[in-house]
């Protein structure tokens, strides 16, 4: 059995000795460069006089300003068009050739000012207010006019950039018949479907290897868009890798939500009220980009009530056009914001009431599972109170340590959803020589799925793993696919390959009775080998594959797995952290997660994704986020953005407990996400711990 044991990942050994391909690695015969002009102003009426030849959205997308601006530009950083030359010098030298004259008209970044429509950020805009929905449930006015103890206030979660180690990037080739894309995505299909419908020619896409994503490739680009549109009408390869500030400057931003809140209690910290308003900033209104992050903002004030039993709420989302570079997911997309607004809430109440943080917790969280929130999210399985209770010696433990070294402890819990439909295939042949092959219709980009994938076909075919051979991320090779993302791949594209890996078994089983002479029913399979009962004849594996063949017995399955619904993984994370009184300075010193995701399909890989996921969470709070100036985002790189290193990596331990399953084959939950869901409440908790009152803007940074 390789399930539930820590494999080694087969997608390193390339990786590591550098031979990984990515989208720069293509090289094409008489392949040309892109490079894109791009806005300087945050709003404005634009006029391109060029000596070079120049595509703008006159020539992409005639009359609209997305993909690519035709009038008027709407961020800093929006592509206005491109130029197309040799390689990339020269593409950057003949930008200088091209001169935009402006004709600024007022802007508008805060989404709060947004609102008030006194500004339109784009002209053909009714109103700047792009979302409005209101979730409600009980009688919360009542509620809280009713309860003993009231507190109020405004947390702000900022703009965030995801930053993966690779900036996005692509390779277009029209061959005459289809347009050929290689990209830097989340997903080759739901590219291919984007740029079918946009290009309406056919479209092959392809997701070579992905340094990182990070949900900043989800949707499909506005360059991405152009290039493919430019090769299609010129008739040559073009490749377009951007540089880092302009990744940082142009790729959608993430989180950018607030939210203002009054929280009714009764005098021992049970929660009997929740009203809020919850404010996200769009950005710029890119249809492509408000699909994605509209339902991050409802998924936010959705998921506001947490692993919490709170039945009176009121909270009204508002998604609100500004003019900034669109927003998209990042990293947990939506659920962090969420989180981090019910974590510091419970800290807050913490420290108003006096009560202990785990016993506060303990009060309000869910008794049992399955649960339906007010907001009518479902909490499928698990044990709420059991998951505090294994955390308690830990917890004192922290608490210990944080006396005797004069740190403070921060602590959060959280539930999530993953597991997203609609659907995900997956596709499992094998070939005349016995070698298996599965191909699955997500799109992995750095997690190892791919190592998943291959223990789950092993383990139902009872092969060795080394007989396996995983691929995904061609749209030729699988005739369709959703993506990775939503911490879905391993329990949706897990469950797809488990069962084609169950299908090809039964084909197995009826290639060995017509090989053996005998009815399906008389024969068993076991380890590879297909075996008559009455004789005790058995073929290996081999064998069968071979007499399938001969036999003309294909054997190649696709399965369409359909999700009915999600599931929840949910956990306590908690820190000790120091605060320097005089700098102001913060350090987490050790870190502690404790999850329930349900089957672990592969303890090393989930243990890495809460390391990763927890260090973004961190640094979200102590570090990371954009720096504004007159409508324009000035920290556009690595140093001056403050990317964590593995010097700001906390010492973190993983401990894990299954209390309930996922109703997937695979019984498992999404861990993808996890860390980067709790973690940054964790630390802002423990910094407001230290202070005495609870801090509500992050980042904490010394300053
Ligand atoms: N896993 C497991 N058992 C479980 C759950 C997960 O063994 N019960 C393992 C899986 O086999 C897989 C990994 O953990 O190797 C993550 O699986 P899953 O939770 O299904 O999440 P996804 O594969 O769908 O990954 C998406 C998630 C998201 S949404 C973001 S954003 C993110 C993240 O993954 N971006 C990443 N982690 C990332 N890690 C890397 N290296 N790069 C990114 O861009
Ligand atoms: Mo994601």
């Amino acid at each position: 059995m390789y399930i539930g044991k820590p494999v080694k990942r087969i997608e390193d050994l390339n990786l590591i000795r550098g031979r990984g391909q990515y989208v720069d690695d293509i090289v094409l015969p008489n392949m040309k460069y892109v490079a894109f002009v791009r806005s300087e102003r945050p709003h404005a009426l634009v006029k391109v006089r060029s000596d070079v030849p120049f595509y703008g959205g006159e020539v992409i997308n005639p009359g609209l300003d997305f993909p690519i601006v035709s009038k008027e530009t709407t961020y800093v950083g929006q592509p206005l068009g491109a130029v197309v030359g040799r390689d990339q010098y020269e593409v950057h030298d003949m930008l200088e050739e091209v001169e935009v004259e402006y004709q600024d008209l007022p802007y508008e970044v805060d989404p709060r000012k947004a609102m008030k429509d006194e500004v339109k950020v784009y002209s053909k805009l009714d109103t700047n207010v792009g979302l409005r929905k209101e979730f409600v449930a009980g009688d919360p006015e009542k509620a809280l006019k009713e309860s003993p103890v009231v507190i109020e206030g405004e947390l702000r979660n900022q703009r965030m950039i995801a930053t993966p180690m690779e900036t996005r990037g692509i390779v277009a080739w029209f061959d005459s018949r289809r347009v050929n894309v290689w990209s830097s995505t989340q997903s080759a299909h739901f590219l291919r479907r984007n740029l079918t419908s946009f290009l309406k020619t056919d479209v092959h896409a392809v997701q070579p290897d992905v340094g990182g994503a990070f949900g900043s490739k989800i949707i499909t680009h506005p360059e991405e868009y152009a290039v493919s549109f430019l090769s299609l009408k010129l008739g040559i390869p073009l490749k377009w890798v951007p540089t880092r500030t302009e990744e940082m400057m142009s790729s959608g931003h993430g989180r950018d939500k607030s939210l203002s809140y009054k929280v009714g209690t009764t005098r021992d910290g049970v929660i009997t009220a929740l009203v809020g308003t919850v404010i996200g900033n769009l950005g710029a209104p890119y249809q492509d980009a408000y699909d994605d992050e509209s339902g991050n903002v409802l998924s936010t004030s959705r998921m506001i009530l947490g692993p919490y039993n709170i039945r009176n709420a009121r909270v009204e989302a508002l998604g609100v056009y500004t003019n900034l570079v669109p927003t998209t997911s990042y990293r947990g997309a939506g659920r962090p914001e969420g989180t981090f607004f019910i974590e510091s809430i419970m800290n807050e109440l913490s420290l108003e009431l006096g009560i202990d943080q785990l016993e506060i917790r303990k009060r309000n969280v869910v008794k049992s599972t399955p649960y339906q929130n007010a907001f009518g999210i479902t909490y499928d399985s698990g044990d709420y109170t059991e998951i505090l209770r294994k955390s308690e010696p830990y917890y004192e433990d922290f608490k210990r340590r944080a006396i005797e070294e004069g740190l403070c402890v921060g602590l959060g819990m959280y539930v999530e959803i993953t597991g997203f439909g609609p659907w995900e295939t997956a596709r499992v042949y094998v070939k005349s020589d016995g070698k298996v092959v599965v191909i699955s219709g997500a799109g992995p980009h750095g997690q190892g799925d791919g190592t998943a994938f291959a223990q789950i076909a092993a383990d139902v075919l009872e092969l060795p793993i080394e007989e396996v051979e995983v691929q995904w991320g061609d749209t030729a090779i699988i005739e369709d696919g959703i993506g990775t993302w939503g911490s879905r791949t391993v329990t949706v594209g897990g469950s797809a390959v488990m069962q084609a890996s169950q299908m090809l078994k039964d084909k197995l089983k009826q290639a060995g009775s017509k090989v053996l002479n005998v009815d399906v029913e008389e024969v068993e399979y076991e380890g590879g080998k297909v075996k008559d009962r009455g004789s005790g004849k058995a073929l290996d594996f081999r064998e069968v594959v071979s007499g399938a063949y001969k036999l003309g017995i294909p054997l190649d399955v696709t399965a369409v797995y359909p999700v009915t619904r999600p599931t929840s993984p949910y956990g306590i994370h908690m820190a000790l952290v120091s605060l320097d009184r005089e700098t102001g300075t913060a350090k987490v010193r050790d870190y502690l997660a404790i999850d329930d995701v349900g089957n672990v399909i592969n303890p090393m890989l989930a243990e890495g994704q809460i390391h990763g996921g927890v260090l973004q969470g961190v640094s979200q709070a102590l570090y990371e986020g954009v720096v504004l100036e007159e409508g324009r985002v000035v920290n556009l790189n690595v140093v001056d953005y403050l990317i964590p290193t593995a010097v700001e990596s906390p010492r973190m331990k993983w401990e894990h407990f299954t209390f309930g399953v996922s109703s997937h084959p695979t019984g498992s939950k999404g861990i993808g996400e996890a860390g980067a869901v709790v973690a940054t409440p964790v630390i802002m908790n423990a910094i407001s711990q230290c202070l005495g009152r609870q801090v509500k803007e992050m980042p904490w940074r010394p300053a």
